[in-house]
């Protein structure tokens, strides 16, 4: 079973993450911050993880801890779920068009974290959430996931829908990368031998 949870208890935030990569994309995410949930319902439901959040977060200072601390409980739970990544495709890429925005995800899941952001957000704000936390988010999620993330933005002018574009194209992105390539039998996708 590709399948893990992570628990995670700071003097910030108390976070428990599921996700199980061999899904239907079905979610249950409940941080306090209702952008941000709508966006890992996102994650989860184009990348066809299964995936249950529950965050208790310092919101009386702002989203930044939640958010960011889920972005590492996630990395983890991923990393831990894709074990020794036996048979696996390992690379994804996805252009993805959301009405004005088109956003570029490419991801190798190298256990060598790396996050290029190219995504100038037009506004600070999408309602009350910090769009800079889109950011945050991937830079705990690719670090803790070991994953080298590419992110550009190529066309938008709305901030809900650039921010929107960027989880989609990341999600289809780790679809096809954690699918398991019959044709690799249960040979790891790299000629180290490990990831
Ligand atoms: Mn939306």
């Amino acid at each position: 079973m590709r399948s893990a949870t992570i628990t995670r208890t700071t003097a910030e935030t108390k976070i428990t993450a599921t996700v199980d990569l061999d899904g239907t994309g079905s979610y249950d995410n409940q941080t306090g911050v209702g952008f941000f949930d709508h966006m890992l319902d996102q994650l989860a439901r184009h990348s066809l993880i299964d995936m249950t959040v529950r965050c208790e977060g310092d919101l009386h200072i702002d989203d930044h801890h939640s958010v960011e601390d889920v972005g590492i409980a996630l990395g983890q739970a991923l990393s831990e779920a894709m074990g020794d990544k036996r048979g696996i495709v390992r690379y994804g890429a996805c252009l993805l068009p959301m009405d004005d925005a088109l956003v570029r995800a490419a991801l190798d899941l190298s256990a060598r974290p790396f996050l290029v952001w190219n995504v100038a957000m037009p506004t600070a704000k999408v309602g009350t959430f910090d769009t800079e936390l889109v950011r945050e988010f991937f830079q705990a999620f690719s670090t803790h996931g070991g994953i080298t993330l590419h992110v550009d933005l190529l066309h938008g002018v709305n901030s809900h829908h650039i921010a929107e574009a960027t989880f989609k194209a990341v999600a289809r992105s780790l679809r096809d990368a954690l699918e398991v390539d019959p044709r690799k039998g249960d040979a790891i996708p790299s000629t180290k031998g490990a990831l």
